[in-house]
């Protein structure tokens, strides 16, 4: 068991002049690398790379939550085939109020919901299709998962995500679908008219499109207007079954959701990539700011990045010209094995241990931790998901406590603010005093990815031991934030050293814990 901790351990932050060296230019979101740019140059770019303030949301959101909800809960299947009659989905009850409870309990700040899952069936009211909760016997096809949800978020004050997929067998394999009909481009008003279910935001677009096309606007402007606001558009990447070469006509999708949803990040797009795996890994250095061999702004095709991405090799070995972007990866896993709930016997369910230590290292790693907590069958979270949610909530907020914590009593400098990216220091030999003597375990680094960009790619953490430095941890790259795991370690005095870095290295926040597991 853990014992309850201590309060959060004091410490001076030496940044007696928080100093603001002179910037070099930045770049917001994206920079054109030329034939002409040297290596050097190169680097220069990707060391004054900013994120976009909706990218910058993200990385403060830090841990959010995924509910994957659908016709294979009560199927038990992983992945539903299109052709499941909507009955199958037999809810009785539906606890958002619980969900959201559990989950802003856990420390996360948003919820995504997956409102279109690839079988294609529909959780909310949608004018569009009857293949959904309105064909089932919830509250006599009344129901609406995604309004009951929204309306918990907002008593619980969580942040509110839709994943509608753009892969849907229902419409690839009923006789009638629209997915690879080979339906001709014409112009089209999106949303498309229903007599009787007129919509209260009146803007309108004009587009050239297909049938499948037009069904995907039509429901993203249901999404975007009906519900709240929408933080995360989630545009899963996964394609259980092509038809009729059936394409995604992004350019739309995109001028649609920063219209109605301009706050909105798009996962799977240019905002947020995803990491690479489910099985909750994380890269050693996860840098943030990747290449792509177009402008990011006009693609309408975003391949997985996978393997080696934002080092220097990367970047002065890539073909000229290409594109520097700044792209956090979001870190999805499943509390559960399987992203839906199958059964509370044999599915396996994650340690609180486990998801703990990916919580250190996907949110400490300078990444976005998305887990998903699957409800059950009677619309609720599982006791033993929910147990594990509780005791993550606890730890982190026992280890980290609430906000940036940047330790008090520290003599002279000013409060690096969570999330506050406008004040830094020079990184290399900063000096951290403490009051008194303290034993700790967990340092967080950041640096100000908001206005300066990430640079530091290694660094080293001296302590004050018995008079003399001693190296007590070190580490890769730091980015919008670092959590650095190390032995406990009682000490008066801390240093940091850099390694290695793309630019003049600097912080923003220095901060320091003890985590105690019993
Ligand atoms: O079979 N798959 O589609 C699959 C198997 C294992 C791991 C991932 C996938 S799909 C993958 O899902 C990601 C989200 O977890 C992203 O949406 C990727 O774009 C997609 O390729």
């Amino acid at each position: 068991m853990i014992k309850p901790l201590p309060a959060l351990l004091p410490v001076l932050l030496a940044l007696a002049v928080a100093c603001s060296p002179s910037r070099n230019e930045t770049h917001v979101g994206t920079v054109r690398v030329d034939p002409s740019d040297t290596e050097e140059a190169i680097i220069e770019k990707a060391a004054n790379l900013v994120p976009t303030p909706r990218q910058l949301e993200a990385m403060e959101n830090g841990f959010i939550g995924f509910l994957h909800f659908g016709p294979n809960t009560f199927t038990q299947r992983e992945w539903g085939t299109g052709f499941e009659d909507p009955a199958v989905f037999d809810l009785k009850e539906l606890h958002t109020d619980e969900w959201c409870r559990e989950m802003k309990e856990a420390g996360m700040k948003m919820v995504i919901l997956t409102v279109k899952h690839h079988d294609g069936f529909c959780l909310w009211q949608t004018r569009y299709t009857t293949h959904g909760i309105m064909s089932t016997g919830y509250k006599d096809g009344k129901g609406d998962v995604l309004r009951e949800l929204s309306e918990s978020c907002r008593e619980y004050g969580l942040k509110l995500g839709i994943y509608l997929s753009p892969a849907d067998l229902y419409q690839i394999e009923s006789p009638d679908g629209l997915y690879g009909n080979l339906s001709p481009k014409t112009m089209r008003t999106i949303p498309r008219e229903v007599e009787g279910r007129p919509f209260a935001n009146k803007t309108t677009f004009r587009f050239e499109l297909d049938d499948y096309n037009e069904y995907y606007l039509n429901q993203l402007f249901e999404l975007l207007t009906e519900y709240g606001p929408i933080s995360e558009v989630w545009l899963d990447g996964a394609h259980p079954k092509r038809k009729g070469g059936q394409t995604y006509d992004y350019t739309a999708w995109r001028e649609v959701i920063r219209t109605l949803a301009p706050d909105a990040t798009v996962f799977g797009r240019e905002d947020v990539r995803w990491c690479g795996n489910e099985a909750g890994e994380t890269r050693d250095a996860e840098f943030n700011v990747v290449t792509f061999d177009e402008d990011p702004a006009v693609m309408t095709a975003f391949e997985d990045m996978l393997g080696e991405l934002g080092t220097r090799e990367v970047y002065t070995s890539h073909a000229k010209p290409f594109y520097l972007h700044y792209l956090p990866a979001e870190t999805d896993v499943s509390i559960r094995a399987g992203w839906f709930f199958s059964d509370d016997e044999n599915q396996g369910v994650r340690s609180a241990d486990n998801v703990f230590d990916i919580y250190e290292r996907s949110v400490g790693g300078n990444s976005i931790l998305l887990l998903n907590v699957p409800p059950n069958r009677e619309g609720r979270f599982s006791e033993r998901d929910a147990s594990v949610l509780r005791e993550v909530g606890r730890r982190i907020r026992e280890t980290y406590g609430e906000g940036c914590g940047l330790l008090a009593g520290a003599k002279g400098p000013k409060r690096a603010l969570d999330g506050c990216q406008d004040t830094w220091a020079k990184a290399d030999g900063m000096v951290v005093r403490l009051r008194e003597p303290v034993t700790l375990n967990r340092i967080i680094l950041r640096e100000p990815v908001g206005s300066v960009g990430e640079r530091i790619e290694s660094f080293a953490v001296d302590a004050r031991i018995d008079g003399r430095w001693t190296e007590v941890a070190s580490g890769t790259n730091v980015g919008f934030r670092r959590i650095v795991r190390l032995p406990d370690v009682t000490t008066d005095t801390l240093r940091i050293r850099i390694l290695s870095s793309r630019a003049e290295p600097l912080l923003s926040g220095i901060e320091a814990y003890r985590y105690q597991e019993k």
